[in-house]
């Protein structure tokens, strides 16, 4: 091409994008207003306009216009519209068609809207294909067959392109809004915006940060990852709740999707939200409160109210990796009971076992395991090990039998040929329990009853269950399927679904991986749970690091891997609010910080601070100095009796808060705005 030419037809590509976006599509749009349509990088013009949306630059450096998408749709995008819309006993049913493909491969071209009037506070509506079943996350939700006779919502649909706005029938205030932005169903991209009443939004997890999320252009993103908190980065669950305030009223409402695959939501200023997931269904409910505190009650309605802690659960926890041996364990112990300082419960991180092998404890550093645990019952104290899910698969045949049975029963995660998918994680290679499979859980039930016959635990701690993997994918890496690497990927950590975690395409009895990753912590808490009930036939304690909606119902949560520094010390506010918010009212943080050595300073504000979690565990890890209570001056020592005497004299009553989270779905820990 020669230079004139080619300058005209720069010129031309030019002319006609300022004339297609200075036209009626996408002139007007405010920037707050703008939704993204090429959240993928390498946004520019060409591939922009490719996809017929409108490109409008901001200038450089413009501070107002940070993070605003250059790439949005213009108000006419082609999207589904309504067919037919026919009255059904529990609402309506809608029929949905879209005529122009979207820019995704499979778009579905026929959709299926169901509307539930559920209850007077909690709307449900499910947009799905009626011709070909698609995965849905296999947790258990009510079933209403008949529509509530009055609601505190209103219900309206758009036509053409379709939309659906939910309101609040006493003050019309605006719940959901699916107009702001364009419907994209397709195999592996779903995508649906609503607006905000407010910026006052919390929830979305899990991840770092302030406990009221930024609206200004942030994303969220949910694929269980073995992650360090780290502001910005998606964690070790996935919670796709949100509340949202609604201004001067002071009522609230909060919108459930039940999705579990990888997924994001990105929050603009408008204020609005769009979620992008890659597979599934869009099951959406919508909680109307009106106190922050009801909105979570009916929450936990659909998704399982948490379970009932025994008394002693709610005492303080002292744990560490680096005891060393089983005597230095008890002697820790001895010496907080010298001090006078409050303890219920000793735990034992992985180096209890042979090989950190679930399931063996070490007869030489940890010969005197029984006996620690003997001393903590004759004291009224309790004791509870880490288990990994991860199983070696390593030793020698007749030499390792949570190994040779799972073989037997077939009870592992396959990998795309359909043999046991082999990963590495603290023993080294390692195969996954599928805890979808009910021969899984009798499996896993037979490992934790055996193990109780050797050292008589009162809990279970579950870690590394995101899962945890130090190989990506497989030893064997992972095929390159439309699983692994598919058209769309959210913006997770290392921009790939197996980074630190088994192969997506790997299937488990029930479904892929790519599919139920979200789920698997939440599966291993269900087994867990319920072994731990018949073997000991009291109360189960459970506590694991990964979750999902629901979890609540079998495990609580603590924080994860932190540091011993001030900010996460501060931050362990907003990580105990949120998950209070997702039903899951037994949080609390490594106190005095994990990762690092504390100081003495930090410690004793945080053993104060942690006083008041709802879990009280102070965890540190392997080569950090100790920082048991006892390892401080007599002042430090003194200060920390004092909070935890205070958190004892308060017991009645934080047991109290979990009877009534148990049997309302309320909060224990929870912000001052619930009251
Ligand atoms: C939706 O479409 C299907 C066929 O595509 C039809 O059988 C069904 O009756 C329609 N439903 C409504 C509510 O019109
Ligand atoms: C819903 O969103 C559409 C598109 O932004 C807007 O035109 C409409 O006014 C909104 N509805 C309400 C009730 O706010
Ligand atoms: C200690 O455990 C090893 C296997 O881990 C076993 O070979 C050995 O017999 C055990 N010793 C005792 C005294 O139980
Ligand atoms: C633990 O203490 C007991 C009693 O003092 C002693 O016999 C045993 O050897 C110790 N074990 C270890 C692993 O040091
Ligand atoms: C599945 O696992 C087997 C046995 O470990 C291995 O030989 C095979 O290559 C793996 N397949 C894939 C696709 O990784
Ligand atoms: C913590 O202190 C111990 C003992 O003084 C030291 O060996 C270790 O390197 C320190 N850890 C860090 C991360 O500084
Ligand atoms: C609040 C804080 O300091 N968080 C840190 C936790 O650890 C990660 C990983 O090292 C850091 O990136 C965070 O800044």
């Amino acid at each position: 091409m020669s230079t004139s030419s080619r300058r005209i037809c720069l010129l031309y590509i030019f002319l006609s994008n300022l004339v297609m976006t200075l036209g009626m599509q996408c002139s007007g749009i405010r920037p707050s207003f703008r939704f993204d349509c090429y959240p993928e990088t390498g946004s520019n013009q060409q591939n922009c306009n490719k996809r017929g949306c409108c490109w409008l630059p901001s200038p450089r450096n413009d501070r107002v216009l940070e993070g605003v998408p250059s790439c949005f749709y213009p108000r006419d995008f082609p999207s589904y519209q309504m067919d037919s819309l026919k009255q059904t006993d529990f609402g309506y049913s809608l029929n949905l068609t879209r005529t122009t493909k979207s820019y995704y491969e499979k778009d579905v071209m026929q959709l299926q809207m169901d509307v539930y009037y559920e209850t007077a506070q909690r709307l449900h509506f499910k947009i799905y294909d009626p011709k070909v079943k698609r995965y849905e996350v296999p947790i258990t939700t009510p079933k209403v067959a008949k529509r509530a006779p009055l609601t505190e919502y209103n219900v309206q649909f758009s036509k053409s392109p379709l939309g659906i706005l939910v309101t609040r029938a006493k003050d019309s205030t605006v719940l959901f809004n699916s107009s702001v932005s364009t419907l994209i169903f397709s195999d592996q991209f779903l995508q649906i915006s609503t607006s905000l009443s407010t910026q006052f939004i919390y929830g979305l997890g899990e991840h770092r940060g302030r406990f009221r999320l930024s609206s200004d252009w942030k994303t969220y993103s949910m694929w269980a990852r073995d992650q360090p908190p780290k502001v910005g980065a998606n964690l070790y669950g996935s919670h796709p709740f949100y509340l949202n305030l609604e201004g001067s009223s002071g009522r609230s409402h909060g919108v459930f999707l039940l999705n579990s695959n990888a997924m994001e939501v990105a929050i603009q200023p408008a204020p609005a939200l769009t979620y992008r997931s890659i597979g599934g269904i869009l099951d959406f409910y919508i909680f109307l409160g009106p106190g922050p505190d009801e909105v979570i009650q009916q929450y936990t309605e659909v998704i399982g109210h948490p379970f009932m802690p025994p008394y002693w659960g709610l005492g303080f926890h002292l744990c560490r990796w680096g005891y060393g041996s089983a005597n230095k364990t008890l002697a820790v112990v001895k010496k907080m009971k010298a001090a006078g300082i409050p303890q219920d419960t000793q735990w034992s991180d992985i180096e209890y076992a042979v090989g950190r092998k679930d399931f063996t404890f070490n007869n030489n550093t940890y010969a005197e395991l029984p006996d620690l645990i003997r001393y903590c019952h004759a004291n009224s104290m309790h004791f509870i090990p880490i288990v990994d899910p991860a199983i070696s698969s390593t030793q020698a045949p007749g030499t390792y039998s949570p190994y040779d049975a799972g073989i037997v029963g077939d009870v592992f995660v396959k990998n795309s040929s359909g043999n046991p998918l082999v990963g590495k994680v603290w023993p080294g290679e390692t195969v996954f329990p599928d805890f979808f499979n009910e021969k899984t859980k009798s499996w896993w039930f037979d490992q934790i009853k055996d193990f109780h016959a050797q050292i008589h635990f009162d809990g279970i701690w579950i870690d590394m269950n995101e899962p945890s993997s130090f190989v990506d994918g497989s030893v064997d890496g992972c095929a390159d399927t439309l699983f692994d690497n598919p058209p769309y990927t959210p913006s997770i950590l290392d921009g790939k679904l197996s980074a630190k975690t088994i192969c997506a395409s790997a299937t488990h009895c029930i479904g892929r991986h790519y599919d139920l990753h979200n789920l698997y912590g939440y599966s291993e808490a269900v087994a867990t749970n319920s072994a731990l009930v018949k073997v000991r036939e009291k109360r189960s304690f459970v506590i694991s690091r990964s979750t999902y909606p629901g979890s609540g119902k079998y495990a609580g949560h603590w924080l994860g891997d932190n540091y011993s520094l001030w900010p996460d010390m501060a931050y362990s506010i907003a990580g105990i609010m949120s998950f209070s918010l997702f039903g899951i009212p037994l949080v609390g943080a490594d106190i005095c910080g994990f990762n690092l050595n504390t100081s003495e300073e930090l410690c004793q504000r945080w053993m104060q601070l942690g006083a008041f979690y709802p879990f009280s565990r102070n965890h540190n890890t392997l080569g950090s100095k100790d920082q048991d209570p006892t390892a401080f001056s007599d002042d430090m020592q003194s200060s920390t009796r004092k909070a935890l005497n205070l958190r004892y004299a308060l017991l009645p009553y934080i047991y109290t808060l979990f009877h009534f989270a148990h049997v309302k779905g309320s909060t224990v820990a929870r912000p001052l705005f619930f009251e």
